[in-house]
């Protein structure tokens, strides 16, 4: 993280996420989905060195929830990093629009506000196929990739101390 030499950076090590305590928020909307992105996500912290007393999973109806949800671990239950798992699909109304702006506003703002990372690990999708390739399926899990950011983040944050 240190160098200079940026043939010396290698952006696929990923540090220990030993000593780190998480928070995940899971949307139960389109659970199948998102039931799958939260177990990418649990796996990875724990290959990681993550334990389990230091995860700390919650749920919210839907995701524009996530965010308040988010909120709520970051004030009660003192996360270095909170994970936001969800998974919008696009109907035939603006819904969907109204959700993702929401969700997508709330965790940048959630970020600033308590200066410590909150993962934007929503899948916003045309349909349920494409989400279905994200967690867990031929495009890999976006669960995976968001624990992999919540790490890397911390030990960012870390590195600054
Ligand atoms: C209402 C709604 C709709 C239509 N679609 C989704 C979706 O695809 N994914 C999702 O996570 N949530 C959806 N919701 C629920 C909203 O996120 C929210 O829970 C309700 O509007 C209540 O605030």
């Amino acid at each position: 993280m240190a160098t200079k030499d940026l043939s010396q950076y290698d952006a696929n090590s990923v540090p220990s996420a030993q000593n780190i305590r998480f928070g995940i928020v899971v949307a139960e909307w389109n659970q199948e989905i998102t039931f799958a992105l939260a177990e990418g996500a649990i796996n990875t912290l724990k290959k990681h060195g993550a334990t389990d007393e230091n995860i700390l999973v919650k749920y919210v109806p839907g995701s524009f929830e996530l965010p308040l949800g988010a909120q709520y671990f970051a004030e009660m239950e003192n996360v270095d990093a909170v994970i936001i798992l969800g998974c919008v699909i696009q109907g035939e109304t603006r819904h969907f629009d109204f959700i993702c702006q929401g969700v997508t506003q709330g965790t940048i703002d959630l970020n600033l506000k308590y200066n410590k990372p909150f993962v934007f690990g929503v899948l916003t999708t045309e349909n349920q196929q494409q989400a279905l390739d994200r967690a867990g399926g031929k495009h890999g899990n976006k669960g995976d990739e968001a624990a992999i950011t919540a790490i890397k983040m911390v030990a960012l944050k870390t590195s600054f101390q």
